[in-house]
C-alpha cells in the first residue's frame, strides 16, 4: 500500500487529506507541529473512511519520523494569507517553515515525491527543492490545476457547457502576474474565443485571478476544498503513474528560456514525479507577460538565502 504524508493539518492539509482518501490511494500520515489536532482529525477522517468503504488508514502524528516510507509528502505547513495580505508577504516566514520542513523530509523520506501547497507557492517550492537537495524532478507546486479550474468554472457557468469538455493552461507565478492562456483553452475541440467575445473572455481571466482574494473576503479565510481536490489529482498522477499533462510548478533548467526557478508550466506527471516538461509556443505577448512573472518570481526568490 503506498504511503502519503501530509505535512500541517489545517484546512488545506485535511481537505487533501480526505480527498486522497476518496481516492484510495494509500494510507495517509497528518503531520502537524500542535499537538492532538492531526490525531483528532485522523480518528474523524477514519470515521469518514468506516462510512464510505474505503480501506485506507490515517494516522496522526507529532513526529517526524512517521513519514518514514512515504511516496508523495504533500507540504501544506505554514501560515495563511491574511485579508490585506499578498502572497509574497508571507515569503520570509513561511520560508523557515518550508525549510524545516524540508530537513525532515530529507532525513525521513528520502525517496519521496514532494508536492508543496504553502504559499506563496513557486518561491516555496524552490526553498524545499534547495533545502532538500533532491533531483527537481521529484519537488513540484500545487496551484495550476486551482487557477485553471476556476478559469473553467466561470466558463462553465457562461456556456453551461460540461466541464469534462473545457480544457485550459497557465503558466508563470501562483499569484497576480499569472498568465492564463485563453488562447488555448478549448469547448470541446474549437477555441473559447468561438464561444466569448474578447471582453467577456478579459473579465473572465480577471475574475480568475481574483478568485483567490475574494474568497478570502468573503468567509474570512483561504480556499481549502477546491485545493485539496487538486492535489488529490497530482498524488493520483504520481502513484498511480498516469503520465497526466497538469500545470505544475516546476524547475526550470533552461525550458522557456529559464534557469534556477520555479514557476507554473504544463508537465507530464507519473511515478517519476515531473517526467517532463511540455515547451508551448507562445505568442509575443505571451511570452512577455511570462517573463514578466518570472521577474517577479526572481524578485522574490533574491530575498531568501540558502
Ligand atoms: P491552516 O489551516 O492555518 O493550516 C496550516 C497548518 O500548518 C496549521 O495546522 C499549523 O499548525 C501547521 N504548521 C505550521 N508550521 C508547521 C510546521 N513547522 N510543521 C508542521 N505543521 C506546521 O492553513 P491552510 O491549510 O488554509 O493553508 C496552508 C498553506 O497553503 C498556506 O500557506 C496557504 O496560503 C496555502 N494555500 C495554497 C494554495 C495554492 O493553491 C497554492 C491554496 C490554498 C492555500
Amino acid at each position: 500500500m503506498p504511503l502519503i504524508t501530509v505535512v500541517g493539518s489545517g484546512r488545506v492539509g485535511t481537505s487533501a487529506a480526505l480527498q486522497v482518501a476518496m481516492r484510495e490511494l494509500g494510507d495517509i500520515v497528518l503531520l502537524d507541529i500542535v499537538p492532538g489536532l492531526p490525531q483528532g482529525e485522523a480518528l474523524d477522517l477514519n470515521h469518514t473512511c468506516a462510512i464510505l468503504d474505503l480501506d485506507v488508514d490515517v494516522r496522526g502524528s507529532n513526529d517526524y519520523r512517521d513519514m518514514e516510507g512515504s511516496d508523495v509528502v504533500v507540504v501544506t505547513a505554514g501560515l495563511t494569507r491574511k485579508p490585506d495580505m499578498t502572497r509574497l508577504d508571507l515569503l520570509l516566514k513561511n520560508a523557515e517553515i518550508i525549510k524545516d520542513v524540508s530537513r525532515h523530509i530529507r532525513e525521513y523520506a528520502p525517496r519521496s515525491k514532494v508536492i508543496v501547497v504553502t504559499n506563496p507557492l513557486d518561491v516555496m517550492t524552490y526553498t524545499a527543492y534547495k533545502t532538500t537537495g533532491f533531483e527537481s524532478s521529484r519537488v513540484m507546486g500545487f496551484s495550476g490545476l486551482l487557477d485553471v479550474g476556476r478559469f473553467r468554472q466561470i466558463i462553465h457557468s457562461r456556456l453551461g457547457v460540461s466541464y469534462k469538455s473545457i480544457r485550459g493552461m497557465v503558466l508563470g507565478e501562483h499569484g497576480d502576474s499569472m498568465v492564463l492562456l485563453p488562447r488555448l483553452t478549448h469547448v470541446g475541440v474549437e477555441p473559447l474565443h468561438r464561444f466569448m467575445d474578447e471582453k467577456t473572455i478579459a473579465e473572465a481571466v480577471e475574475a480568475t485571478r481574483k478568485a483567490g482574494a475574494e474568497i478570502i473576503r468573503l468567509k474570512g479565510w483561504s480556499a481549502h476544498h477546491a485545493p485539496g481536490a487538486g492535489v488529490s489529482l497530482m498524488v493520483q498522477a504520481i502513484i498511480k503513474d498516469e503520465k497526466a499533462v497538469i500545470p505544475t510548478s516546476a524547475y526550470l533548467d533552461g525550458h522557456y528560456g529559464e534557469r534556477d526557478i520555479y514557476a507554473v508550466v504544463p508537465c507530464v506527471l507519473g511515478a517519476g514525479g515531473v517526467e517532463k516538461i511540455i515547451e508551448l509556443e507562445l505568442t509575443d505577448e505571451e511570452r512577455a507577460k511570462f517573463k514578466a512573472s518570472i521577474k517577479v518570481l526572481r524578485e522574490a526568490a533574491s530575498q531568501l538565502k540558502f
